[in-house]
Order: structure tokens, then C-alpha cells, then sequence
């Protein structure tokens, strides 16, 4: 999933992963980034909470090397059969940072290898919205300003293609939301199916 902040999208990513666990679908792992618990990731949370400067092109590269971090781990569940469910790839590393005026290209370039997820799911939501809701505002990026431009970035179809995008409303109840995303997983999950077979 890849989102604005406070779109639900932690509700939405677990939601989807308690429900595919309980129907039997097999393993499934659910997994967030920034992953704030490596050393890299411990140097991206400072910068996140304000304790710790560095140069936007910097910053850019560790949430890259972030996911490269994960990536060898990410290929063996899959290879082993695993769902992964991921709260924030790549898409919101590119989002953000072009966000702050870095080159779009540029941006997109550190995460050229990783492995490409099967369907990604963007809530968007009103950088009004968003404010209102719990928090907001406690870490860097949580402003309207920078909300408004990187819902815009999330427009670029750079961004958008070669992948499986689907643009969800996160304005709108959480059962509703969960349905909608269930029903664009399955449909997914079938289209992956008949390719393989
Ligand atoms: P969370 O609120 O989801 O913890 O994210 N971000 C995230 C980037 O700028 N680049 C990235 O590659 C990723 C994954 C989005 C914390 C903030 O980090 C931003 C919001
Ligand atoms: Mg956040």
C-alpha cells in the first residue's frame, strides 16, 4: 500500500492481512516501511522525528537502502510461497522525495531491482482530512503543504507504470475500504493464477 500519511493505511494493510490469515490463504507477512528497526532504519526515524539533519538526496538513498536491506528476505518468502502485504514501497520513497524538488527520474533510480508487488493500493485522502486525524503533525512531512504536493506527485504516471495501480478512496468507512480492497486482491490473486497455469 502506499498512501499520504494518516490515510489508514496501517488499518487497511493489517485489516487485509488478519483477514486473508484467518480465510487460509497460506502465509502471509506483513511488513512496513520505513522499517524502523535496522540501523539504517534507526537513522531514518531520527531524521523522521526531528532529532537528526541530513541532505534531502541523502535521506532518499537510506529509504532506498532500507528496502534493499529487506529485498533478499522479501525474494526467499516469495519464492517460498508467502503473501507479503507492505505498508509503503518505493512509490511513497519517489512520492516524497520529488515531493521536496528532487529530480523525479533521479528518484525513481535507487529502487530499479527490488522486487515489483502484484498490486498496490493508494488511499488517497484530503490533506485536510488528514490533518484532523490523531497525531498529525508530530513528524517531518506532516503538513498540508508537503501532503497536497506529494498527493500530486502520486498522480505521475511515472510512478504508475508497468504495476497493478489502484486508487482507493480513504475518505470513506473502514468496511467499505476493506471490502474494496478484498475484492481487487482476489481479483488479482485469479489473474495471477490463470497466468501461471
Ligand atoms: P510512515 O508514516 O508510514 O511511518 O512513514 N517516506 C516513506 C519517505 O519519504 N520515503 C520512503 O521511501 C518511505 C517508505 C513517508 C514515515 C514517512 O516517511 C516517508 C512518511
Ligand atoms: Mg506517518
Amino acid at each position: 500500500m502506499s498512501c499520504l500519511d494518516r490515510s489508514g493505511k496501517s488499518t487497511q494493510s493489517k485489516k487485509l492481512e488478519a483477514h486473508l490469515q484467518k480465510v487460509g490463504y497460506g502465509k502471509v507477512k506483513w511488513m512496513c516501511f520505513p522499517n524502523r528497526k535496522t540501523a539504517i532504519g534507526t537513522a531514518i526515524d531520527l531524521y523522521l522525528r526531528r532529532q537528526l539533519e541530513l541532505p534531502d538526496e541523502a535521506v532518499h538513498r537510506l529509504f532506498s537502502a532500507n528496502r534493499w536491506e529487506m529485498a533478499k528476505s522479501i525474494v526467499e518468502d516469495l519464492k517460498a510461497g508467502t503473501t507479503i502485504i507492505c505498508d509503503r514501497y518505493a512509490f511513497s520513497g519517489v512520492a516524497y522525495s520529488a515531493a521536496k524538488g528532487l529530480d523525479f527520474t533521479w528518484c525513481q533510480s535507487p529502487d530499479r531491482g527490488l522486487p515489483c508487488p502484484d498490486g498496490i493500493f493508494f488511499l488517497y485522502i484530503d490533506e485536510k482530512v488528514g490533518a484532523s486525524r490523531a497525531n498529525f503533525g508530530d513528524e517531518r512531512y506532516e503538513n498540508a503543504e508537503m501532503q497536497a504536493e506529494v498527493r500530486n506527485q502520486f498522480k505521475d504516471p511515472r510512478l504508475r507504470a508497468h504495476v497493478n495501480w489502484h486508487d482507493v478512496d480513504g475518505a470513506r468507512d473502514k468496511e467499505v475500504i476493506h471490502a474494496e480492497i478484498l475484492a481487487a486482491v482476489q481479483k488479482c490473486k485469479a489473474s495471477l493464477r490463470s497466468r501461471r497455469s
